[in-house]
């Protein structure tokens, strides 16, 4: 099998588990990269061992010789260099947040389908293992068809120390934290027809809202409830787990903290231990999402390698950015705002 070969954009914080991971992922690996900090560069290309190394995006560009580009930065530069990549003809991974308003993210989306070129975008945590399995759960018919949802975010983690930009911008968790389990909710229950959200802050250091509550209603009628938070101090920190509680026509789900999976029927109640892997460059608490960067890395390369579409594709990522957009205009009106207008 052909291997091919990526260039990687932003070496920063995040970027340290995408190089390892692409270290392990079948089928690629990465030849160049990026960064205008030369810091950052220095620290990750001594680290991975890369030569190639470039300071400005369009010299990486230029030189070419890569198959595909890894965009690792942070959200301001997403769109500049997705249509980079478009206009030289490779295909692009860019991380989530996709874009900043939805308008770009339709733009990076039309420009790569005009050039013929795969994207897609780094959304992750519907690959981690204990979402796979609530998922497989739910396609095998444990419960019958799913009513209703909760999709639980709540944590009193420190996220600020490693990503500090995350106080600063006018909007924070649903835009970096709920985009996920948005997601999530979107993988599990299908797509959304209309979103009600409210809003607070609790951290007075940080500029925009730690926490929402989200009401979703989904196209085959069921209901969910996403809600996140980084105010809530908890016994046991959950960080980073995602809860998930089904309830359907011929039982329930449980997707419980210390990655248990609870499944009740007429069977009666079956508990599974659905713990991530924890891979051998990982570290606890982070390694369910660390795990879920191998898997959709891996992904991204067996669906290249097929031609076919990517699970987080551009073009699904706009129906999960929309409750995004449709959340904080929700929130901001208090009204409920209808999903499809805005696609
Ligand atoms: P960071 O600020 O630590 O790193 C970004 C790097 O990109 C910096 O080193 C910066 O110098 C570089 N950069 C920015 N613009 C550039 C440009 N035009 N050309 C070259 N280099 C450029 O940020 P981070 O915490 O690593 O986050 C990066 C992205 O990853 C964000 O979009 C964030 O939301 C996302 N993220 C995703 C997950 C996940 O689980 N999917 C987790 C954490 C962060
Ligand atoms: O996905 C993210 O960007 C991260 C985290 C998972 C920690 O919220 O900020």
């Amino acid at each position: 099998m052909t291997e091919l070969k990526g260039a990687l954009i932003g070496c920063g914080f995040f970027s340290i588990n995408q190089m390892h991971a692409w270290n392990d992922v079948e089928g690629a690996r990465i030849v160049a990269i990026c960064d205008r900090d030369p810091a950052r560069l220095k620290v990750v290309g001594d680290q991975f061992g890369i030569d190639r190394r470039y300071s400005d995006a369009e010299a990486l560009f230029a030189d070419g010789g890569f198959d595909f580009v890894d965009i690792a930065t942070t959200v301001e530069s997403h769109r500049a260099l997705v249509e980079m990549a478009a206009r030289h003809k490779v295909p692009a991974i860019c991380q989530k947040p996709f874009a900043k308003t939805l308008s770009d993210a339709k733009i990076m989306v039309e420009t790569c389908r005009n050039a013929g070129v795969a994207l897609m975008v780094h959304e992750n945590f519907r690959w981690q293992t204990p979402i796979q399995a609530v998922r497989k759960a739910l396609e095998a018919g444990a419960i019958g068809t799913p009513f209703w949802g909760r999709f639980s975010f709540r944590s009193g983690y420190d996220v600020f120390s490693g990503q500090p930009y995350l106080a600063e911008g006018e909007r924070f968790i649903i835009e970096d934290l709920g985009i996920h389990a948005l997601d999530i909710a979107r993988y599990i229950l299908g797509d959304v027809s209309a979103v009600t959200a409210r809003t607070t802050r609790v951290n007075p250091k940080i500029k925009g809202e730690d926490v929402a509550t989200i009401l979703l209603d989904h196209k085959n009628g069921a209901t969910s409830v996403v809600d996140v938070s980084y105010a809530t101090k908890l016994s046991t920190e959950p960080f980073p787990e995602t809860l998930v509680e089904l309830d359907g026509s011929k039982g329930t789900i449980r997707l419980t903290q210390g990655y248990g999976l609870k499944v009740t029927n007429a069977q009666g109640t079956t508990t599974t231990n659905v713990s991530p892997k924890l891979l051998p460059w990982a570290s606890r608490p982070w390694h369910n999402i660390q795990e879920s960067v191998y898997a959709i890395q891996q992904h991204w390369v067996d669906q290249l390698k097929r031609g076919m579409e990517h699970s987080t594709s551009g073009a699904d990522n706009l129906r999960t950015f929309a409750l995004v957009e449709g959340a904080y205009e929700s929130a901001a009106k208090g009204q409920t705002i209808d999903v499809g207008a805005m696609l």
